[in-house]
């Protein structure tokens, strides 16, 4: 039954009522192959009874010159065989009108030769507004096939441009997570039994950062994660820095979809790099989910959040530091993203000015019970003019290989934090006196 047709015709040189511009083409075939000789815009109905369907779009003949193609000399071209969108070469009939091609009374017109194979096409409607059954995600009434995972797999990839999912396999009540395609298919390989519903989430969070300088993203997790599915805002190519466990993403439109998850070998993702990425983009939504499909809070943070800070101990509000006398400088924590696992700071200072005395243990090491602690003085490195007179390195290690004894924490409840503290006596040359004195006391990182 014919619903509708359409005809669409192109020529090459148009007639010549064209009277403004004349115009010649410059080739008569593209250089590669395919090439578009239209485009057919259709607007979907959005009746709900078509989900899950194809709409086919075939060529169709009324008359002996329809679906002809034009050799430049004239010579006219016409069908030799019709391949249905499934695959399906349909059997030519004797009369018009017909989707089989031009039947045999077409045959005689001088100068048109059968060559053309015409292949039919259409629009499939992938996107079922609800689910029925758990497990059935494609919602053809068969739970737990192979397509419900593709199905949530093509979900995942940005392949549907659906908003709509409310596939909810592992029956924990938030519908197309990553959680439910590694239950869907745990299930489908034997792996797990469907009757049993997960109803909780884990009870711990995985932390992701992003670091747009160096661009990467990182992650933290105090227990094991299986798969990941993130969205970044942003056109980007990503790769994987977990070892063995690969990333596969997808461009949606302004955004990039990614999976990260090894199946078959049951490789876990853990905590560190997780992705290097190059392009533009932010890091707006991740999933994550454990080998048994249970869902894993998460929260991510942007690595510009850190901010390491010398204080600055006098000048600052027009109090000065006394000649010959001591000055402690903090250096601070402000901001962070990140659990720390330690800190490396090399300082530099006017050592005409201030004579390096001592450092000392900022408060995260009594508040997080951090295990180690040192600092050097004096030249270091072969920069000569062009380095500071004067060096401090204070370094800090949270956790040192010492039997049953851990940190408390890797980052303070509340910032800035007090990471270690630098004592300086200050000169008491004359000449300094009534000089800024954070001038004179300036010290930076080196
Ligand atoms: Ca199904
Ligand atoms: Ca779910
Ligand atoms: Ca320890």
């Amino acid at each position: 039954m014919i619903f509708s047709g359409s005809r669409y015709v192109g020529m090459s040189i148009g007639g010549t009522w064209f009277k403004k511009k004349p115009k010649t083409p410059n080739c008569f075939i593209p250089d590669s192959l395919p090439a578009s000789l239209a485009s057919l815009h259709f607007l979907v109905s959005n009746d709900r009874t078509l989900a899950g369907q194809y709409l086919p779009i075939r060529f169709f003949w009324i008359d002996c010159l329809d679906n002809r193609l034009a050799y430049v000399n004239g010579k006219s071209y016409m069908s030799k065989q019709v391949v249905d969108y499934d695959g399906t070469i349909l059997p030519p009939t004797d009369t018009l009108p017909t989707y089989s091609g031009a039947p045999v009374v077409c045959d005689r017109g001088r100068g048109t030769e059968r060559i053309i194979d015409f292949y039919d096409g259409g629009i499939g409607i992938e996107c079922p507004d609800t689910t029925q059954i758990r497990g059935d995600c494609n919602n053809n009434g068969r739970p737990w096939e192979i397509a419900d995972a593709v199905w949530l797999t093509n979900y995942f990839s940005g392949r549907f441009n659906c908003d709509d999912c409310d596939c909810d396999p592992n029956g924990d009540g938030y519908p197309c997570h990553i959680a439910d395609l590694i239950y869907i298919i745990r299930v489908i390989v034997g792996e797990l039994n469907p009757d049993e519903l997960v109803d909780t989430v884990a009870n711990y969070t995985a932390h992701f950062v992003q670091d747009t300088v160096g661009q990467t993203i990182s992650i933290t997790t105090p227990d094991a994660v299986a798969a990941l599915y993130l969205i970044m805002r942003g056109n980007v190519t990503l790769e994987s820095l977990q070892p063995g466990v690969p990333v596969s993403y997808t461009h949606c439109g302004e955004f990039t979809k990614a999976i990260i998850y090894r199946d078959h070998l049951g490789l876990q993702i853990t905590s560190g790099p997780l992705l290097k990425y190059t392009g533009i983009g932010v890091l707006e939504e991740v999933q994550a989910a454990t080998m048994e499909g249970i869902m894993v809070p998460t929260v991510i943070r942007q690595a510009s959040d850190l901010r390491v800070r010398i204080e600055m101990e006098a000048g600052q509000d027009g109090s000065g530091a006394f000649q010959g006398q001591f000055a402690e400088v903090d250096i601070l924590l402000e901001r962070s993203a990140y659990e720390l696992g330690g800190f490396n700071v090399l300082i530099g200072y006017d050592a005409t000015a201030l004579a390096f005395y001592e450092a000392f243990e900022g408060d995260i090491f009594a508040e997080c019970d951090w295990e180690y602690f040192t600092y050097r003085y004096g030249p270091d490195g072969n920069c000569d003019t062009n380095c500071p007179s004067g060096f401090v390195r204070v370094v800090g290690i949270a956790e040192t290989n010492n039997g049953p004894y851990h940190p408390s924490c890797f980052l303070p409840d509340s910032l800035p934090a007090q990471l270690a503290m630098m004592k300086f006596l200050i000169s008491n040359d004359r000449t300094l006196e009534c000089q800024f004195v954070h001038y004179v006391l300036r010290v930076t990182f080196a």
